[in-house]
């Protein structure tokens, strides 16, 4: 039987396991890339795992987050990374230098490897036809210390490509189409791979739109073909020997299919406030905008600014439109301004803003109360642009400008003929910041501010647990809910104590004081619970108070896997009615929780109040050490 790029890729690098579906596998991971947002974390990590240096083939440290210096904890952190990657052989990429995603997409991502990154766009690296995996810093530490890297061997979900993209419809609108038709939790436990005669018609970095776009569908991952337009992209980049053909036999089987005929694509546009709330613009179209976003390491490649400007060429942005531009890398930036692009953009009216993430996770770029940001970013989950009730629509780049002119939802069609350009035989390549690995020995001391504090040292679980249920939640809860970023937040990332004042704090306010007078706490939720992020803030904030179980209708894949990390058990509910009528502030048993762990027990009992209802615990053999030992990093050592 043929292999799909997925199989060929896990098969590869398959170091533990079976590659049987549902089974756990380990793989090799041949690549790493960290941001300073859930990086500082991560390095002490590594740190506590005590390895003088990174053993992957390349790993690199980049700050494109936590770019606004309110006061001297970002800078303090950057200084930190900055010491970091000197010290353990990384490459460094410093602020302003641009969005990670974009950056290891032009400079080192390489078809056929493995990258695993602690972020969860890091499936963006897909669209060069690598198998690129978004993770929590602690798996990624161990990444960068040589572990393999366990996940459950994912079904693979053909999407078959035909017919072309139609002037003014763009790579965006095809996972739009995607997530309007599977949900953000269609793709969970899959790897998404795009195959069929449309794939030729999209470039590397239309790919990589759609690669890291699929990180909403819940998926594992998301893979390209590497075939000719791979190798042209690379050779763009002056990396042509880095080229290897990677494509699915033509008999390989996938476990699910959709074909989507991406001729009969129109402009898509997802409501407020998520991805998957998709209908065609021309539905929404004459609505008023006060903001577009046009950035993010969705939508930020040259292609993107590019469209943007030479639509701009003969036009200008409505005077009540805050129109900003968010480049995705240095090199991007540089190109448009070698090219006169930047110009244009700039006397069409654009706010153009260093390179990096910046309003995507609420890093400014709040947009004012009661109107429409219209944003070409990935995620548009409620309050992450920093305002409350905030109502962001995600499109593609071409309907952000069409709507930036005319100070309205518009759908492109309707500015007329498509502008015409072509994307450079040869870029500037922009990396002359990126800093190489010293070699060892040669670095200096490790750089730490006073915002950086120790890790948490995290308990065994006991033989019995009890304690409280300190809040019960819906459906699609996102890890923003859980740990919210944003300029006030974010730079007490390296903090634990003082980020954890802030768990659900969007949710319920007064969820901290519960959880610190209650000492040990539950949280009960609903399907898809923890989506988004990778921020394992998500687990360790709430572990730190306490929490030490969830029990929910179903999880998602990385905030499982950091509940696991830091000791808190994920539980699922055998019948989801029993949800209904268990309530916030009930107390809980869990008799004999240890045994339960060591002899491998899948249905746990919980006592809530005078009932007792049977969880689910899915989890491998690995897990449960993991558990009963209180952290992977108590595991580990
Ligand atoms: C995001 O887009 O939500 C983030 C901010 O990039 C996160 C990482 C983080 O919380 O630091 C992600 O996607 O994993
Ligand atoms: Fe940055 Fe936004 Fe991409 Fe997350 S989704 S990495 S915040 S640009």
């Amino acid at each position: 039987m043929g292999k799909t790029v997925t199989e060929k890729i896990l098969e590869a690098h398959l170091v533990e396991g079976k590659m049987a579906k549902g089974q756990e596998i380990g793989i090799r991971i041949d690549q790493t890339l960290t941001q300073d947002a859930t990086g500082t974390m991560a390095y002490l990590e590594f740190e506590a795992i005590g390895i003088p240096r990174v053993q992957t083939e390349l790993s690199v440290c980049y700050v494109d987050h936590n770019l606004v210096q309110s006061d001297f904890r970002n800078a303090d952190d950057h200084r930190f990374l900055q010491s970091i990657a000197r010290k353990y052989g990384l490459y460094f990429s410093p602020p302003g230098n641009g969005i990670s995603h974009q950056i290891h997409l032009e400079r080192f991502g390489l078809p056929g490897k493995t990258l695993l990154g602690s972020d969860s766009h890091t499936p963006t690296g897909g669209g060069l036809g690598m198998l690129a995996i978004g993770a929590g810093g602690l798996d990624v530490a161990m990444a960068m210390a040589g572990k393999p890297f366990y996940l459950v061997m994912p079904k693979v979900y053909g999407i078959k490509l035909i017919g072309k993209l139609q002037p003014w419809v763009s790579a965006r609108d095809i996972l739009l189409e995607v997530l309007r038709r599977l949900s953000v939790k269609g793709g969970v436990g899959y790897i998404m791979e795009y195959f069929g005669p449309g794939v030729k018609e999209l470039t590397v970095t239309d790919r990589a739109s759609i690669t890291n776009f699929g990180a909403e569908l819940g998926a594992t991952t998301s893979v390209f073909p590497s075939d000719e337009n791979t190798r042209q992209f690379l050779q763009s980049q002056g990396r042509a020997d880095n080229w290897v053909e990677l494509i699915a036999d033509s008999d390989a089987v996938y476990d699910e299919v959709i074909e989507i005929d991406m001729s009969s694509l129109e402009p898509l546009i997802a409501c407020p406030s998520s991805p998957d709330n998709v209908v065609k613009v021309s539905e929404v179209a004459g609505k008023p905008v006060a903001q577009v976003l046009v950035g993010s390491c969705s939508n930020s490649s040259l292609r993107d600014l590019m469209v943007v400007a030479k639509t701009l060429e003969t036009r200008e942005i409505s005077r009540d439109v805050s129109f900003e531009i968010n480049p995705g890398s240095r090199q991007v930036l540089e190109n448009m301004t070698a090219q006169g692009d930047m110009l244009t953009l700039v006397k069409a009216g654009a706010r153009v803003h260093q390179a990096g993430c910046l309003g995507c996770i609420g890093m400014g770029q709040a947009p004012s109360t009661g109107t429409i940001s219209l944003r070409t970013f990935p995620r548009n989950f409620p309050g992450r642009s920093g305002t409350k009730d905030d109502q962001v629509y995600l499109c593609s780049p071409e309907v952000a400008v069409a709507s930036a002119i005319t100070g309205k939802i518009t759908d492109p069609r309707d500015l007329g003929s498509y502008p015409s350009f072509s994307l450079p035989k040869n870029y500037l390549l922009g990396d002359q910041r990126i800093e190489a690995p010293l070699a060892e020995g040669v670095a200096g001391e490790i750089v730490r501010g006073p915002n950086i504090t120790p890790f948490p040292k995290f308990d065994a679980i006991p033989d019995t647990w009890s304690g409280k249920i300190l809040l019960k939640v819906g459906d699609n809860i996102t890890t923003d809910h859980i740990m919210p970023a944003g300029a006030k937040i974010l730079p007490l990332r390296s903090n634990i104590p003082a980020i954890s004042e802030f768990v659900f704090d969007s949710v319920d306010h007064d969820f901290t004081v519960r959880a610190k007078a209650s000492d040990a706490g539950m949280v009960v939720g609903g399907e898809n619970y923890g989506q988004g992020s990778s921020r394992e803030h998500a687990a360790l904030a709430p572990r730190f108070l306490g929490v030490r179980v969830k029990l929910v209708k179903s999880f998602a894949r990385i905030h499982k896997a950091n509940l696991i990390n830091f000791g808190i058990l994920p539980l699922t509910f055998e019948n989801p009615a029993d949800s209904d009528s268990i309530e916030q502030g009930d107390d809980v048993l869990i008799p004999g929780l240890r045994k339960a762990l060591e002899t491998g027990l899948e249905i746990i009992a919980v006592r809530i109040g005078d009932r007792e209802i049977s969880a689910k615990l899915d989890i491998s053999a690995r897990h449960r050490e993991i558990l009963l030992a209180g952290s992977l990093l108590n595991w580990a050592k």
